[in-house]
């Protein structure tokens, strides 16, 4: 899927009938479930987060698969009911210091069932879909006992409560974004409070673009202070602390252009914060989220194009977006290769693409004496190198790096060398 740009098992498998079959064999099998097949998302990663403060980034997202009311394919709604698909929710393992994708943790992959009837606020938080936020982070505990240190990190949407109070212990922390104005401790508000902290400094931001606006830079002030956060009045809550102490980052956008929405993130967070730059510090973390955006990115109309599948059952359709959801990130990975990395080709690239590499490795070299690829040929570095150059980069360490677009050009081609490759193996034995 990484190195062929595309979920689409005719596709993958280039005319290859049996292996198509195999394919749909391997989906269709009981044995096959979408929970074994998130469980071993994380079986590089484990390794990966040792002794690294580790932002664990979590979101969901919708997978739209296109249905008729004649053919539902077994799914459920999403959006505002008016389509049918998946919801995935993965959290991923992010070097908070210098951005790698150290891989995919723990998540749930589901479609819905029915509609809901039950008010939203008189439902169990263990009923609700926002459940996800807590077990989904308490799920990757054990992945990461080695790490350092551990940022559960989510947008609004994660602003709850009970994960604050289940995230903040020993070396695990969390950062949110703010969506409901909460009481505090002392019956205030939070919004009333933060509004009233001191700016204590400004900066300017590269905000990167958006499906809905373009990139600008944002110049921001800051506020911060430690708050404590009472728990929200619901009988279900009762189990948890009366009050939690945190620390609240207030950022907001002063002087946008017109018809520019300002931004505004109070982030919520159990990190301590006692000084400007430990305020920025978690500004920069919170950040990193872009990454999860990516990874939807990739997985969707722009990279592997997830939502063009034609898969007929919901049942197949979950294990398809689960073994997607691992090529996006190794796709990320690969991406984020060509500065180096300790990742082994295999984890994209099987032994005949391998083949297929090095020769197209030995050609781009002989074109030049002094470009040699720098990195050894076990690392997905070396591979990235060489995508990277068939995509029209030059090579040269003084130059920019390849781009994402540089990649997908250098990826077509190289599967169409691939292909050709494999035919020269089997019209020339
Ligand atoms: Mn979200």
């Amino acid at each position: 899927m990484v190195a062929g740009r595309t979920v689409c098992l005719r596709q993958l498998s280039r005319g290859n009938r049996a292996l198509e079959v195999r394919f749909h064999r391997f989906l269709g099998h009981d044995k096959v479930t979408a929970e074994r097949i998130i469980e071993s998302w994380s079986e590089s990663t484990v390794a990966a987060v040792e002794g690294r403060h580790v932002l664990a980034i979590q979101d969901t997202s919708e997978i739209h698969f296109n249905t008729t009311p004649q053919r539902r394919r077994g799914l459920g709604e999403i959006g505002k009911g008016n389509n049918h698909g998946v919801l995935l929710h993965p959290l991923l393992a992010v070097d908070a210091d210098d951005g790698s994708c150290l891989g995919l943790l723990s998540g749930q992959i589901w479609t819905r069932k029915g509609r809901r009837t039950v008010s939203h606020d008189d439902r169990e938080l263990s009923d609700k879909e926002s459940q996800r936020w807590i077990s989904t982070a308490v799920a990757a505990r054990p992945l990461l006992t080695k790490a350092a240190a551990v940022t559960v990190l989510g947008d609004r949407e994660s602003d709850i409560f009970a994960l604050y109070a289940n995230s903040a212990e020993q070396h695990f922390h969390v950062i949110a974004r703010s969506m409901h104005d909460r009481k505090l401790a002392d019956r205030s508000s939070l919004y009333e409070a933060s509004d009233a902290m001191a700016a204590v400094d400004r900066r300017t931001i590269q905000l990167p673009a958006r499906a809905a606006r373009s990139a600008r830079l944002a110049h921001l002030e800051l506020r911060f202070d430690a708050i404590e956060l009472a728990r929200p009045q619901s009988k279900f809550l009762h189990h948890l602390p009366k009050s939690l102490p945190l620390a609240v980052v207030d950022v907001r956008e002063i002087n946008a252009g017109t018809g520019v929405e300002p931004l505004h993130w109070r982030l919520l967070t159990s990190h301590e914060v006692t000084s400007v730059e430990d305020a920025w510090r978690i500004v920069q973390w919170y950040k990193q989220r872009w990454i999860i955006e990516q990874f939807f990115r990739i997985l969707k109309t722009q990279g592997l194009k997830l939502e063009d599948s034609q898969i007929g059952s919901a049942d197949r359709l979950l294990k398809l977006v689960a073994i997607a959801a691992k090529a996006a990130v190794i796709t990320i990975q690969l991406l984020q290769a060509r500065n180096g990395g300790r990742q082994p080709i295999l984890v994209a690239f099987d032994n005949s693409q391998i083949d297929a590499l090095t020769a197209l490795n030995q050609q781009l070299e002989a074109g030049s004496k002094r470009l040699k690829n720098p990195h050894p040929p076990s690392s997905l570095a070396w591979a990235a190198w060489i995508i990277g150059r068939l995509g029209g980069w030059d090579g040269y360490p003084s130059s920019k790096p390849p781009g994402p677009i540089t990649f997908k050009n250098g990826l077509e081609y190289f599967h169409a060398v691939a292909a050709g490759w494999s035919l020269r193996v089997m019209c020339m034995p």
